[in-house]
């Protein structure tokens, strides 16, 4: 049986530059096949150029929570009012009516076949784009590789560095964050699956590339006359400072908690059940705080 080398590319964010560097790592590498599964937009506004480099590489592709809320903007039954929708509605603005279209048409999980081993790809578990499936979450891993029918099952979300367990005789694969993730600094993380003899081994890689071009772009692009805070943050993420990211998070929290709010709507459908929602002001106040800290 042939050797076979599958790159799983994660939860990308709209983070064209670092993908960039990850496809010409994967081409050097011999890829036979590239798979996404979702989170590919939202929030590093390059949607546009990441989708033209995604759709030019694979087929394979799903949906993540991320072009759910696209999705949603475009059913249009909910209010869109809050200062965290800013980005989504920036993206959709963006996006071209072909890419619009295909992040709508996206499926949520895909059943792929490679040398006598079978996958499930799904976004943050088969049952849900929303769903997080940690590494300590025993309960849900065991839960799902009993329930599963493949060989392995692949996804991303949980925006940890990769991870991957072999359980009930399955094999479980995070395969980490590609655009956003707060554990490396100007460094995008993937994975290169590598099957031989139905035997699947997993190879992390990490790419650097760099994030001032990416500040550079965001500065052009316009969306800081809309969204500062949301940028800040991404950027912290991706340039080392996750701590910041981190204190920004647990404070605003705390503010909702004082008011008595729930950061979900529990009697809300869609993107109001699962979007973690905070008032703006808080939003705001929050971001002011840390102000020096942040990047824009
Ligand atoms: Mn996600």
């Amino acid at each position: 049986m042939r050797k076979i080398k599958l790159a799983v590319i994660s939860d990308i964010h709209g983070n064209s530059v670092a993908l960039e560097q990850v496809l010409l790592d994967a081409k050097k590498n011999n890829v036979d096949e590239y798979i996404f599964p979702g989170d590919l937009i939202n929030d590093l506004p390059f949607g546009n150029e990441t989708l033209e480099l995604v759709k030019n590489t694979s087929d394979y592709l799903i949906e993540g929570n991320k072009e759910e809320y696209i999705k949603e903007y475009n059913r249009a039954h909910y209010f869109w009012n809050n200062l965290q929708f800013k980005n989504i509605i920036f993206m959709n603005n963006e996006l071209s009516k072909e890419n619009q279209k295909l992040v709508c048409s996206l499926p949520i999980t895909l059943n792929l076949e490679f040398e006598g081993v079978s996958f499930k790809i799904a976004h943050g578990s088969p049952e849900s784009v929303e769903e997080q499936i940690h590494k300590k979450d025993e309960n849900l891993i065991d839960k799902y590789t009993k329930t599963l029918k493949e060989d392995v099952l692949v996804f991303g979300h949980t925006h940890e560095p990769v991870w991957y367990k072999r359980v009930n005789g399955k094999l479980i694969v995070n395969a980490g964050c590609m655009g956003v993730s707060p554990y490396y600094k100007s460094m995008a993380e993937y994975i290169i699956l590598h099957i031989k003899n139905k035997e699947v081994e997993v190879e992390k890689r990490l790419i650097p590339y760099k994030t001032e071009i990416v500040r550079e772009k965001i500065k052009k692009c316009g969306i800081l006359d809309t969204d500062r805070v949301l940028m800040s943050l991404t950027y912290a993420a991706l340039t080392g400072n996750g701590e910041i990211r981190h204190k920004f998070f647990v404070d605003a929290k705390n503010s909702m908690k004082e008011r008595n709010h729930n950061l979900y709507k529990s009697d809300a459908e869609g993107i109001y059940k699962y979007f973690k929602l905070y008032d703006d002001d808080i939003w705001i106040n929050t971001y002011n705080k840390y102000k020096n800290y942040f990047e824009f």
